[in-house]
């Protein structure tokens, strides 16, 4: 079939929206129609050449809901008309990383979504002369329909609207699951979020929900004030307007230091303060920002021997087929909210435009509506 796509041709030139080809769904897999996707950061790192996997040219997107169309061969969890989001963590439920406990990150079909193509080691677009595209995190949610292995769906309720519930497919769980399964944040915590863009709010958003005393935000762009409040930051800090040192000053607020810190930029200076901002003792930082080809985090180890530590998280530690349907049903129960944090929406012409709004941080979200 033909499809319309946002198609990243080369590393820094604005997407390109064309016609192309999309091969059906091979033994395994599912053709889905993508009904509407969010603008990560992340498609921004990929986009710009700063990610060292990243490969050319691709169909981007990673944060899509939509319907299924078809199923190939052995598919036995998905129908025609299942609503799903597609998942860059997939959940195949058999390999040693589903088995363990401890982690999130199902290596199933790690490799191939790496390299850009299907499991089979092909991939389903192509340009209209027959030059192969590669997908993108195993969903390439800028195309108005995709396919994706089986694993890498969850089913979830038809009832919920697809240009709220993409964001489910990375900001949302990210954020909230970073503080609900990675951080574990108990009741009365104090804890740091920096970086108030489409994840540092969902970070807020889980910090409240666990019930922590002090939610201190952190940017250096203040119009995020009113947005962070909103979701229950208790304090702001802009890094600007800090005369000396900030770690100093964020210990100084935390009283001692935080007990949990999140780093949601993707910078390593920050990553740096807010490991060293969380609590002498027992302070837990947890990168969440995914930082360019080339950058490398440092302190001093005293820093950890003296009782911090410093921990990462993926898609918020989630196994998107059990969780992600939950995420959905929070949403439509009003456990959390999602519509305030979708500042623009776009159709997909104007992909480029939104992309543009990420970089003025005038957005929170923006959302490509098919
Ligand atoms: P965003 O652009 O919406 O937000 C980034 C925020 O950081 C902005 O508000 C910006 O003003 C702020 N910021 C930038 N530099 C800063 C600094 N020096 N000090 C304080 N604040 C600063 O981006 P996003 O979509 O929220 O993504 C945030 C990061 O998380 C990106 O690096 C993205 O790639 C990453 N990410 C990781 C995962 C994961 O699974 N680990 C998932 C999604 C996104
Ligand atoms: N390709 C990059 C790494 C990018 C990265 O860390 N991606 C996160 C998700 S970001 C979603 O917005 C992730 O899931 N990482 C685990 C994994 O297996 O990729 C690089 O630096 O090479
Ligand atoms: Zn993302
Ligand atoms: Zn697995």
């Amino acid at each position: 079939m033909r499809t319309r796509a946002a198609v990243a041709l080369k590393a820094g030139q604005p997407l390109e929206v064309m016609e192309v080809n999309l091969e059906g769904p091979k033994a395994g897999e599912v053709l889905v129609e993508i009904k509407a996707t969010g603008l990560c950061h992340t498609d921004e790192f990929t986009r710009s050449g700063d990610d060292p996997e990243g490969a050319f040219p691709a169909i981007l997107g990673h944060e899509g809901a939509g319907v299924v169309l078809e199923v190939g061969e052995g598919v036995t969890s998905l129908k025609p008309g299942d609503h799903v989001i597609p998942l860059y963590t997939p959940e195949c439920r058999e390999c040693d990383y589903c088995l363990n406990p401890k982690t999130n990150l199902c290596q199933k079909i790690r490799t191939t979504q790496g390299a850009g193509v299907m499991p089979d080691g092909t991939s389903r677009f192509s340009m209209l002369d027959g030059t192969p595209i590669l997908h993108y995190m195993g969903c390439s949610t800028f195309a108005n329909h995709t396919v994706l292995p089986e694993i890498a769906l969850a089913k979830v309720r038809d009832d919920a609207p697809f240009d709220k519930i993409c964001y489910i497919g990375c900001g949302v769980t990210t954020g909230i699951g970073a503080v609900i399964n990675t951080a574990k944040v108990e009741y009365g915590s104090r804890a740091i979020v920096f970086g108030l863009g489409g994840i540092g709010l969902n970070v807020i958003q889980g910090l409240r929900m666990a019930g922590a005393a002090q939610i201190v935000g952190v940017d250096i762009n203040p119009s995020k004030v009113e947005m962070g409040k909103r979701f229950g930051m208790t304090d702001f800090v802009n890094p600007k307007e800090v005369k000396g040192d900030l770690v100093g000053h964020l210990v100084e607020l935390t009283g001692g230091g935080a007990d949990y810190t999140f780093d949601a930029t993707g910078n390593v200076n920050v990553m740096r303060t807010a490991l060293e901002s969380a609590h002498k003792g027992w302070g837990e930082s947890i990168i969440i920002g995914v930082a360019p080809a080339g950058a490398e985090i440092t302190t001093r180890p005293f820093q950890l021997v003296t009782g911090r530590s410093w921990r990462g998280t993926a898609f918020g530690g989630a196994r998107g087929r059990t969780d992600v349907p939950k995420i959905v049903d929070w949403y439509m129960q009003g456990k959390i909210e999602i519509d305030p944090m979708i500042t623009h929406t776009m159709p997909l012409e104007d992909i480029n435009k939104g992309f543009d709004l990420m970089h003025k941080g005038e957005s929170i979200r923006g959302v490509v509506i098919y």
